[in-house]
């Protein structure tokens, strides 16, 4: 097992625990608590009830006016946006770990994989887990086709390197994609085809302080 934290006084030196507000099914939010886990860094999570709009009210709105969690109160700093979190935690918290690559090309590869989280893996993998986890109505052929593309790309990278998507090692890169490939049987999408990503999810599952993501049930294999 691999210790992350800057060290792992953090938690003691900050003066309240960061406030996390989510909904323990997302898995936006699962990357916030898992990479705030992985620094040692003291949390509270406040559910909030969205089934009754909790997210769409005149206080959250003022948090994250998209009306969506996750977001973080840390002290006088209000983040939005998984992730804007995961790279202000990054750079609050663990910053002598290079967790968002040590050279410009480095840099560059770990970006790439955050726009991934946000475009391939939001519009694939996470939107087909939501039709099934949240009832939500989404295309279906083009989910299953972004998927498809998205788990072969990620098979290939990480079958050349062997280890981790952007860099030799763990970054940002991996903590963005992790939650919804790890959780992507629940919207129908198995994994047995893809060693190379199995290999990967079990590396991260390894890790010092790693906490999972409560699942939901399995759905029958559509992919
Ligand atoms: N780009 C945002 C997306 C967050 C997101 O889609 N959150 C969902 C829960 S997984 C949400 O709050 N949905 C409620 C809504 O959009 O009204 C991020 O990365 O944090």
């Amino acid at each position: 097992m691999t210790s992350l934290s800057k060290n792992a006084s953090n938690s003691t030196m900050k003066d309240a625990p960061i406030i996390h507000y989510r909904n323990p099914k997302s898995g936006h939010c699962h990357k916030v608590e898992l990479f705030m886990s992985l620094l040692g860094i003291s949390y509270i999570n406040h559910e909030l009830d969205m089934v009754n709009g909790a997210h769409k009210s005149t206080d959250f709105i003022t948090k994250n006016p998209f009306g969506q969690v996750p977001v973080i109160v840390d002290g006088e700093h209000t983040v939005s946006d998984s992730n804007a979190i995961i790279v202000y935690l990054a750079d609050t918290y663990g910053s002598i770990y290079p967790w968002m690559g040590a050279t410009p090309i480095e840099k560059a590869r770990v970006q790439r994989w955050l726009s991934v989280a946000s475009g391939e893996l939001a519009k694939g993998p996470a939107a087909l887990r939501l039709e099934y986890v949240f009832g939500a109505n989404i295309d279906v052929a083009s989910a299953l086709a972004i998927t498809e593309n998205l788990l072969k790309v990620m098979e290939d990278t990480l079958t050349d390197t062997k280890s981790y998507l952007a860099t030799d090692s763990l970054t940002l890169g991996d903590i963005a994609m992790y939650s919804y490939i790890a959780h992507a049987p629940e919207g129908g999408v198995s994994l047995q085809p893809y060693p190379a990503i199995r290999a990967w999810v079990n590396r991260i599952e390894s890790l010092a302080n790693f906490i999972p993501m409560a699942s939901s049930p399995i759905v029958e294999c559509r992919l």
